[in-house]
């Protein structure tokens, strides 16, 4: 079920569980700023997902409130993983589900890097 993503930050969402170790997930990279696990349900070959470390419900929220740093940490983390530690290359596909019109479904950012094979075209 898709989320409201105006609503605030709820600490009990599953990503704010996985980046306390409450559940797991199989981990491809994590540094100061941001964690980076395969999507239980990949929709490609490779499917990684990438969350902050800060409290963001979606990109919206996160562009808005993130310091300088952590946007800078954030996009820095994601280059990483889509180049190198998500085995994901040569090409890839960055995607950011935000609120509940896009299916927006867990309420803690994440981009979504979908790799491992030619992709075909975008489907709106
Ligand atoms: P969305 O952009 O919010 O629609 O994507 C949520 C993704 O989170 C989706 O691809 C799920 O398969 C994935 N996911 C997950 O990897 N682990 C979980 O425990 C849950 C969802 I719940």
């Amino acid at each position: 079920m898709p989320i409201d993503a105006t609503l605030p930050y709820d600490d009990d969402n599953v990503f704010a569980r996985i980046l306390r170790g409450e559940i797991p997930s199989n981990r491809v990279y994590e540094d100061e700023w941001a964690v980076a696990f395969h999507d239980i349900a990949p929709q490609a070959p490779v499917h990684v997902l990438v969350i902050p470390r800060g409290r963001y419900v979606s990109w919206d929220d996160f562009s808005e409130r993130a310091s300088v740093e952590e946007i800078a940490g954030f996009v820095r983390a994601v280059g990483k993983v889509a180049r190198d530690a998500g085995h994901v290359g040569p090409g890839y596909r960055l995607l950011a589900n935000t609120g509940k019109r896009a299916g927006q479904e867990v309420g803690h950012l994440h981009v979504h890097i979908f790799g491992g094979a030619p992709l075909g075209p975008m489907l709106a």
